[in-house]
C-alpha cells in the first residue's frame, strides 16, 4: 500500500482559498485536512471540505463523454468515445462558423474553480475562435466597481487587521457560512473587547456572534451609510486631519448631499430606528479602529454599485484608514500578481467580439440575432441553477437548434440539457496556481491523485478542441505546468517580494503589501475620493433598487453546507442542509394565513417555486429567505429560487441583481 500525505488547495469560489493536506493511497484521496503551515487558514476547514474526498470519488462523478438519446432535458445520454466527442464537437462547430459566424458560439463559465489556469482557459480558446465573449458578472461586479469608484486600485486591507479593531460591522455578510477563517480572527479581537455589529436584512446564522443586530429594508444600506455620516458630522465625530490630507470632496459632500438624510428620513428609508441609526453612529464614530467586512448580498441590487461606493466613504471620515485596525475590507484583488493575459489571450481575437452578460442568459438563448445563439459550451458553472430567470433558460436550452456542450464533475441540471457531456477532473486531479479574494496567500498546487475515470481537465479539453478545429497556435500544445509557469515567468514586480522556490514546491505563500498602504490611496488624485469627477453622479447618494410590485423581498442566501450549486452531489451534506425552506415572520403568515411546516408557492411574473414555509421570528416583515441552492432534483417542484430572480442588471458593471427581487406567497394546495 502506498500512502503519502500531499498538498493542495481548496478551489472553491470562497474568499478563504484553505490551504488542504490530503491523503492519497494507492491513487485514491482518502481523507482532506487543513494545512497548519497556510498562514490564513491555518489548518481548520469548513464543514464542506473536511471530506471533500468524498466529492472527488463520489459514485455520481461523470466518467465518461456522453452522447444525448432522449428529449433534451430528460437526462438519457449513452458513452462515446473522447475522439467522438471532441470530432462531434469541432465538426458542428466549423458549419456553425459557416452557416452563421463564430460569434454563434457562447462560451459560459464561472466559479468551479478558481485556479487562475483552469479557470481561465477557455478564453484562450474561444478568443482564438472568434466566439462570442462573456460578462462574467454574476458575483460582485458592481461591488468592485463601487469600491474602485472611491478607492481606485488601492490595495485591500489585509484581513488580519481585524484583529486589532475595537468595533467590527459585518455588512451583508454570513460570514458563518461564506468567511469562516475571517470570523476566527473576528473572535480573538472580541476576546480582547472589540464589539461585533451585524447589518442585514434578517438575523443570519452569524447574528449569533454579534453583540448588535441592525436589520435594513433591503437595498437601503446606501441611506443608512449617509445617515449614518450625517450624525458624525452633526457630532464632530470626524477625523479633520485626516480628511484634510487624505480626502477629495468631504466639503460638497457634506454640504450637497449629507444635509439631506437626517435620521427621521433615513429611518424612514431604511426601517432602521432613530435610536438604533444614533446608536450606530455613535459606536462608529468613537471607536477607535472600526472595521468594516462587506460582503456582497448588498451589491446585487438596481441600486449596488452606488451601495457600495456609499458605504466605502464611512471609513475615511473617522480616518479609520491611518490606524491599525480601522478600515473597510471589500474584496482583495491579486490579479496584477501574475502574468493571466498569457492564458487569457486577448491578442488572439480576430476582431473585438461581441459581448453577452451571463445574467442575460435566458435572452441570449431565447431572442438574441444577429448572429443567434447556435451553441453553447459551458464549464465550471450550472447555470441552469445559479442564474437569474430559470425558466426562460430552461425554454433557450430545450430549443431543437441549439447544440450545448457541458464539461462537468457531476449530472447538473445544464448537463441534462447538453447534446455533449464531457467529464471534467476535480481540483485533485489537476494542477493550478490559486490566488484568493479573502487574504493575500498564493499557492501552487500539484494533481495529487490520476484523474477519475476518462476525466479530463479545462485546460486538456481545450487543446483537444483547438487541435480539432485546427488552431495551430503553440499556445495550444503547453502541458498545464508550462501554462502555470507563464503566470510567474517573468515574475511580476509583486512576485519579486515571494519566494518563488517555495511556491513552486507548492507550499502556501505569501504576497507582502508596502508598509504605508494603508493610506497610499491609488485613485486619479491620490485622496479618497469622496467626489469622483469621472462618475456622471460625482457625489453618492441614494437610490431605490428596482424591487416589484410584489409584498415580499426574497433573499436566496448562501447554506453552511452547499457553495452556491456544489456539493449536491453530498448525501451527508444535503442531509445537513435543510430542505428547501422558506423563513418568514410570524406577522406576514398571519396575515397570509399560512402555517408554519405548509407547502407554499412562492411566485412571481417569472416563475412559481414550492418552499416548505419556516415560521420565526429571525427574518423581519416584508422578507422571506432561503438559504442554499439546490438542483432540482431536490427541490420540491423541479424548480429553485432562480425560476424567481430577474435578468435585470445593477446601476454600474452589468451585476447581477439576484436579492432585488419580490414575490407573493400562497398554499401550494388549496384548503390545506
Ligand atoms: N457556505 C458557503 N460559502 C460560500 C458560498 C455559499 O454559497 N455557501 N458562496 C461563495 C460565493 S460565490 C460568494 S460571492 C461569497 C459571498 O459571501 P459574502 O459576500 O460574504 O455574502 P454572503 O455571506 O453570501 O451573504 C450575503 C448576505 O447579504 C445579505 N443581504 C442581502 N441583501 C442585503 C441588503 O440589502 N443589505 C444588507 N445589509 N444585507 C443584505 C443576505 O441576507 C446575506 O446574509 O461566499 C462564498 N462562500
Ligand atoms: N439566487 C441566487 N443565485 C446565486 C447566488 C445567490 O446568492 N442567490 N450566488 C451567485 C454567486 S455569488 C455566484 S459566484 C454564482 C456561482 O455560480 P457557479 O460558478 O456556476 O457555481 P457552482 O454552482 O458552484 O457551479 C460550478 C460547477 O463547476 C463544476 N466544476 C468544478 N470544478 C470544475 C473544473 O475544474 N472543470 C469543470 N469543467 N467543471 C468544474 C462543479 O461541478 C459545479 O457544478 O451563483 C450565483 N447564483
Ligand atoms: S470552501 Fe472556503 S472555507 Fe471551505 S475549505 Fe474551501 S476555502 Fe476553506
Ligand atoms: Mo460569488
Amino acid at each position: 500500500m502506498n500512502s503519502e500525505w500531499k498538498r493542495s488547495v481548496c478551489p472553491y469560489d470562497c474568499p478563504d482559498t484553505c490551504g488542504l493536506l490530503v491523503k492519497v493511497v494507492d491513487g485514491h484521496a482518502v481523507k482532506v485536512t487543513g494545512d497548519p503551515e497556510h498562514p490564513y487558514t491555518r489548518g481548520t476547514l469548513c464543514p464542506k471540505m473536511v471530506h471533500y474526498e468524498r466529492t472527488v470519488h463520489s459514485p455520481q462523478r461523470l466518467t465518461q463523454p456522453l452522447l444525448r438519446v432522449g428529449e433534451k432535458g430528460s437526462g438519457q445520454f449513452k458513452p462515446i468515445t473522447w475522439d467522438e466527442a471532441i470530432q462531434g464537437i469541432a465538426d458542428r462547430w466549423k458549419g456553425i462558423v459557416s452557416d452563421y459566424d463564430a460569434e454563434a458560439i457562447l462560451p459560459y463559465s464561472y466559479a468551479g474553480t478558481l485556479g487562475i489556469v483552469q479557470r481561465n482557459c477557455g478564453e484562450g480558446f474561444f478568443h482564438r475562435l472568434g466566439a462570442s465573449r462573456l460578462a462574467r458578472t454574476i458575483c460582485s461586479s458592481a461591488k468592485s466597481y463601487g469600491w474602485a469608484s472611491v478607492m481606485g486600485g488601492t490595495l485591500a486591507l489585509h484581513p488580519d487587521e481585524v484583529k486589532h479593531s475595537d468595533l467590527i460591522i459585518l455588512w451583508g455578510t454570513n460570514a458563518l457560512a461564506t468567511n469562516i477563517h475571517l470570523l476566527n480572527y473576528v473572535q480573538e479581537a472580541k476576546r480582547q473587547g472589540a464589539t461585533v455589529w451585524l447589518v442585514d436584512t434578517y438575523e443570519n446564522p452569524t447574528a449569533q456572534m454579534a453583540d448588535k443586530v441592525v436589520l435594513v429594508r433591503p437595498g437601503s444600506d446606501g441611506a443608512l451609510a449617509l445617515g449614518i455620516m450625517h450624525i458624525l458630522v452633526r457630532e464632530g465625530w470626524i477625523d479633520l486631519s485626516f480628511i484634510n490630507r487624505h480626502v477629495q470632496g468631504f466639503e460638497q459632500l457634506r454640504t450637497e448631499i449629507l444635509a439631506d438624510y437626517p435620521p427621521d428620513k433615513v429611518s424612514q428609508i431604511t426601517g432602521v430606528s432613530i435610536s438604533l441609526l444614533e446608536e450606530m453612529a455613535a459606536g462608529y464614530g468613537k471607536a477607535r479602529a472600526p472595521f468594516i467586512s462587506l460582503g456582497s448580498g448588498l451589491c446585487r441590487y438596481g441600486n449596488g454599485a452606488m451601495t457600495v461606493r456609499t458605504i466605502t466613504c464611512l471609513p475615511a471620515l473617522v480616518g479609520a484608514w491611518g490606524k491599525p485596525g480601522g478600515g473597510l475590507l471589500s474584496s482583495i484583488s491579486t490579479g496584477k500578481a501574475f502574468n493571466t493575459a498569457r492564458v487569457t489571450r486577448e491578442d488572439f481575437m480576430p476582431k473585438p467580439t461581441r459581448i453577452v452578460n451571463m445574467n442575460q442568459l435566458g435572452y441570449a438563448l431565447t431572442e438574441l440575432a444577429q448572429p443567434p445563439i447556435m451553441s453553447l459550451y459551458v464549464y465550471h458553472s450550472n447555470p441552469v441553477v445559479v442564474a437569474p430567470d430559470q425558466n426562460m433558460i430552461i425554454r433557450g436550452l430545450m430549443r431543437d437548434d441549439l447544440f450545448t456542450v457541458v464539461h462537468e464533475r457531476f449530472m447538473t441540471d445544464t448537463a441534462r440539457y447538453a447534446d455533449i457531456i464531457l467529464p471534467a477532473t476535480s481540483s485533485l486531479e489537476h494542477p493550478d496556481m490559486y490566488r484568493s479574494y479573502g487574504h493575500y496567500g498564493i499557492q501552487r498546487a500539484a494533481a495529487v491523485i490520476p484523474p477519475v475515470g476518462e476525466a479530463k481537465s479545462n485546460w486538456e479539453v481545450f487543446q483537444l478542441l483547438a487541435q480539432a478545429m485546427g488552431f495551430e497556435e503553440s499556445f495550444f500544445s503547453q502541458k498545464t505546468d508550462d501554462v502555470i509557469n507563464q503566470l510567474i515567468d517573468p515574475p511580476t514586480a509583486w512576485l519579486e517580494s515571494v519566494d518563488l522556490a517555495q511556491l513552486q514546491a507548492g507550499h502556501p505563500v505569501e504576497l507582502s503589501l508596502p508598509e504605508n498602504y494603508k493610506t497610499t490611496f491609488l485613485t486619479p488624485s491620490g485622496k479618497i475620493e469622496l467626489y469622483n469627477p469621472h462618475e456622471a453622479e460625482p457625489l453618492p447618494r441614494y437610490f431605490e433598487p428596482y424591487g416589484d410590485d410584489a409584498p415580499f423581498y426574497l433573499m436566496s442566501a448562501p447554506s453552511l453546507y452547499s457553495l452556491n450549486s456544489s456539493f449536491n452531489e453530498r448525501p451527508d451534506l444535503l442531509r445537513k442542509k435543510e430542505p428547501a425552506y422558506l423563513q418568514m415572520n410570524f406577522k406576514d403568515a398571519e396575515t397570509k394565513n399560512l402555517q408554519d411546516g405548509q407547502k407554499v408557492i412562492a411566485f412571481n411574473e417569472r416563475g412559481e417555486v414550492h418552499f416548505i414555509l419556516k415560521l420565526t421570528t429571525t427574518v423581519p416583515p416584508g422578507v422571506v429567505v432561503t438559504e442554499g441552492l439546490f438542483w432540482n432534483e431536490n427541490a420540491l417542484e423541479n424548480r429553485v429560487v432562480n425560476a424567481l430572480t430577474s435578468q435585470r442588471l445593477t446601476d454600474r458593471a452589468a451585476g447581477s441583481t439576484l436579492y432585488d427581487v419580490k414575490i407573493d406567497v400562497r398554499p401550494a394546495i388549496i384548503g390545506n
